[in-house]
């Protein structure tokens, strides 16, 4: 190197040597290379030389950039691969610890019971159907012995989507359209699902609630059917010790129709608010198919007979679980859903 060039040389490597950090080597390569740096001052000089200087000079700046030039490269690169290994080191992952547990909601008790309703039959040989919440009122009603005006529409009185759409108000349209459907074919099906109501809430009453409608068609099948079946029902649901007791009751499309209470649990029968004085806690409606229903979708009455039944899903749950307010099904209180086992 030539000797002119000497201290510059040395004082840069040292600025090199005690700059640490990318932005330091940076900042010591703007003094030396940027447009009006040292080496760009000490060229411009060439043009104050004699012409024989000139190349001699060229060369010993030229040298000096070069050598600077490698020296600041090998040192930034160093400088760039040491942040690197910090960065990378400051953000490693530990990939072998235990991952955070994601807490699994319980099971909501109206799913628990209606998958426990819809268990006990499908043991018994019951096909799955389902159903339109937005029902025509074809189905909700006509179809089921209720023509327009017919006076039992009152006590099912209900929310309109406009003169022919409806919120079903039970889940015994669900018979109509799989009847039709299986025209004078046997039958043996339930069908569960939300239903609607303009009811005052209370205690056991909800506007809206589940049911699981049941119907079995075929050829022989009588009222001792039904008894069995829902005795059958009631014991699975509820265990032998529980009460049942049938109530003759009227339904347009049942013939004889009855209702079925199981005694209450929360007074064990004497009489409360939960049941109302009464001792019992009605769980469903149920009856021999009525012969104009089975005629007005598709089914030959000399032929066929039929039993039908619609479970209030809620009730079931309030007795089986022990509930007593069906306000809680809704309110989303966590104390209370938390109650119950998680999936
Ligand atoms: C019916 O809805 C008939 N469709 C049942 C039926 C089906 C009868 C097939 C014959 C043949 P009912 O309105 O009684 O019937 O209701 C049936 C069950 O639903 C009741 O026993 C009760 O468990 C439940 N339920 C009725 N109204 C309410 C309400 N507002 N809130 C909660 N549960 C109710």
């Amino acid at each position: 190197m030539d000797k002119r060039f000497e201290s510059i040389k040395e004082e840069a490597l040292s600025k090199i040597n005690n700059a640490k950090s990318v932005k330091a080597l940076n900042e010591v390569r703007n003094e030396y290379f940027a447009k009006s740096g040292l080496i760009a001052t000490l060229m411009s000089k060439i043009r104050e030389l004699a012409p024989n200087e000139r190349k001699d000079y060229g060369q010993a700046v030229n040298t000096l950039k070069v050598f600077l030039e490698e020296k600041l490269g090998a040192a930034l690169r160093e400088a760039q691969s040491n942040e690197l290994s910090e960065k990378l080191e400051s953000e490693k992952i530990d990939l072998t610890l235990p991952g955070r547990n994601l807490e699994t909601a319980p099971q909501h008790p109206f799913h628990l019971v209606k998958d426990e309703i819809c268990d006990i039959f499908i043991g018994m040989g019951y096909i799955i159907a389902e159903g339109d919440e937005v029902e025509e009122d074809l189905f909700n009603f006509t179809l089921l012995n209720m023509p327009e005006n017919h006076p039992a529409r009152d006590m099912q009185d209900t929310f309109y989507i406009n003169e022919k759409l409806l919120l079903r108000t039970h889940t015994s349209p669900v018979q109509a359209r799989v009847m039709q459907k299986n025209k004078n074919q046997p039958l043996k099906m339930i069908s569960p699902g939300k239903v609607f109501r303009r009811d005052d809430d209370d205690n056991t009453h909800s506007h809206q609630f589940g049911q699981v409608e049941g119907l079995v068609i075929g050829e022989g099948i009588s009222f001792s059917h039904l008894k069995a079946t829902l005795d059958l029902f009631a014991k699975k649901m509820f265990g032998p010790k529980r009460e049942i007791r049938l109530r003759s009751s009227y339904f347009p499309f049942t013939e004889p129709s009855v209702e079925v209470d199981v005694s209450c649990h929360v007074c064990n029968g004497k009489g409360c608010s939960t049941c109302k004085g009464t001792g019992w806690i009605e769980i469903l409606g149920a009856g021999m198919v009525n012969p104009n229903v089975l005629t007005m979708n598709g089914y030959d009455t000399e032929k066929f007979t039929g039993f039908a039944f619609g479970v209030g899903i809620e009730r079931v749950a309030m007795l089986r679980y022990g509930i007593d307010d069906i306000r809680r099904f809704y309110q989303n209180d966590i104390r209370f859903l938390k109650e119950f086992p998680k999936r």
